[in-house]
């Protein structure tokens, strides 16, 4: 035995000084720090009791930098922290770095990958991504449309207010289900009233995908765990069930609607681009199949999308208006000089009001809906900045840091919408922000979510001030770090503004 490994060991002795010799040696590849690791387990022992990843990987720049790595179970992680190189990630690397990590929930959630978001790179993803994003131009071009079933949401929402008002609201319902609306008239054509039992289904279904997926839990780094009873998994598989069942329901419903060509929605056209693709004898379309798990979850997806992310803005906006009455106060300056009494706000006065606007940024950075975005996943090997990454590494992007970076901001901690205007009200630039992420998977809804922000805000402050309840502590800014950063539950007294209480 010995003798063998000592002429194993001459051997690669004898390889390194011929390579010297001969001028051959690459450069060292630069790996980003580590955190320390043990076998199996990985970085695990400095995440656990941790549950705000997103505040722990931004305070662990101070001792590994700003670009660093760790592994969770098996998984090789690198985590970004600045914004130059997440550009690089996705920006001018986009598509090296565009795959996804298969999980154990997400996988659950999307019948292995069949939607958009969780999903892989390949041909059939980018077909996909092409055909919503077709759609939703269309309907955003006739943004007329998009605008009046806001609008039709946005009164809505301020009647519920009306009859309340005076009283302490929570107001977290009634928002979901204004943007609720929103994206069921966009993709099926319909809405529900107060009370209908299939919204509250989905209120209750949705908060518990939301509880349970892709938030970096032990079943997804151990995935062996999954044969074991696991509460979180159960729940998980239940919610999936509820909501599977409702969209079957909504996919037969337009199969049958097709035929007679009266459906206009974003499930309709879906589904005639699956068809059109199945017909269409083109090299691509006998390439690709579209089937209806990836229609079914393409929904599912952008429905999920659509509610949760634009109510949980919108929650953190009022929570914030609370802590900044000040704020409030001059947005409703704003209104009240550009817009008046007389008349609803619309989409064409956005330019006229960069205050409102800038607040709605402002929101978007101080509490990014989705702090961690969703893993990337290198497709080859691969490098940031200095650093080499191997093929297979996670990029954890951590908008988080981005949007907190003390050398892009300043006071980063505080609520000031005042940070992205000039003297004269311009909106300035702003480099380390990237609320939608960017590059081959930036947000697909990014404009409608801003019309959503800006026509519901300015309808609610048109006629309410937002108030906390008197003789309570404000409710805590702290966020709720999952798939998105969900606000804890408050109430609010919404008052009719003295100029409508006067009828004028
Ligand atoms: C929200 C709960 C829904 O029931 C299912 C769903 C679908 C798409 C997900 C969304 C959830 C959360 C926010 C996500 C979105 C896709 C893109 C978006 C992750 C889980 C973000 C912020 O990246």
């Amino acid at each position: 035995m010995v003798p063998i490994l000592v002429a194993l060991l001459l051997a690669l002795a004898l390889l390194s000084f011929w390579r010297l010799a001969k001028g051959k040696v690459e450069p060292r590849a630069k790996y980003p720090r580590s955190l320390p690791s043990l076998p199996i387990i990985g970085s695990l022992l400095h995440l656990a009791g941790n549950p705000q990843l997103h505040l722990l990987f931004h305070s662990l720049q101070k001792k590994y930098g700003s670009l660093y790595s760790l592994r969770m179970g098996s998984h090789y992680v690198v985590v970004v922290n600045h914004y130059l190189h997440a550009k690089e990630v996705l920006l001018k690397k986009g598509k090296t770095f565009a795959g996804r990590p298969h999980t154990v929930t997400t996988d659950m959630l999307t019948r292995d990958g069949k939607d958009i978001a969780f999903a892989s790179y390949s041909p059939l993803w980018k077909f996909q991504r092409k055909q919503v994003h077709a759609a939703l131009t269309m309907f955003g071009k006739g943004s007329l449309a998009l605008e009046k079933i806001i609008c039709r949401e946005a009164a809505s929402l301020c009647e519920t207010l009306s009859a309340s008002q005076d009283a302490p609201l929570d107001m977290a319902p009634e928002l979901t289900r204004a943007v609720t609306n929103v994206v069921c008239s966009l993709c099926f054509s319909s809405c529900y009233r107060r009370g209908d039992p299939e919204f509250e289904a989905m209120l209750q279904y949705s908060q518990g995908i939301v509880d349970t997926v892709a938030r970096e839990s032990l079943v997804d780094l151990f995935p062996w765990l999954q044969f074991f009873p696991n509460k979180d998994l159960a729940l998980l598989k239940r919610c999936v069930a509820v909501r599977d069942q409702l969209l079957q329901k909504k996919f037969e419903e337009h199969k049958e609607a097709l035929s007679s060509g009266s459906a206009d929605d974003l499930m309709a056209a879906l589904l005639r681009a699956k068809l059109n693709m199945e017909n269409n004898n083109s090299r691509l379309g006998q390439r690709l199949q579209l089937t209806d798990d990836h229609l079914l979850m393409t929904v599912g997806d952008i429905f999920g999308a659509g509610v949760e992310t634009t109510t949980t803005v919108l929650k953190w906006a009022v929570l914030f208006l609370l802590h900044y009455p000040e704020v409030q106060r001059k947005i409703q300056e704003e209104l009240d000089q550009k817009i008046g009494f007389a008349r609803h706000p619309q989409l064409s006065d956005r330019q006229q009001l960069p205050y409102l606007e800038a607040t709605i940024r402002e929101v978007l950075r101080i509490r990014p809906v989705s702090p961690l975005l969703i893993p990337h996943v290198a497709l080859t090997d691969a490098s940031i900045g200095e650093y080499t990454i191997p093929k297979g590494a996670h990029i954890v992007i951590n908008l988080w840091s981005i949007h907190h970076d003390e050398k892009e901001w300043e006071k980063p901690g505080e609520f000031n919408p005042g940070r992205f205007l000039d003297e004269q009200g311009t909106q300035l630039p702003s480099p380390s922000y990237l609320p939608f992420g960017a590059g081959i998977r930036v947000c697909l809804g990014e404009a409608l979510a801003k019309m959503e922000l800006f026509l519901f805000l300015a309808w609610m402050l048109q006629r309410f001030t937002l108030e906390p309840l008197a003789g309570q502590p404000l409710p805590g800014l702290e966020g709720k770090f999952g798939v998105v950063l969900q606000v804890q539950a408050f109430k609010v007294m919404a008052r009719l503004r003295a100029a409508w209480r006067e009828g004028v």
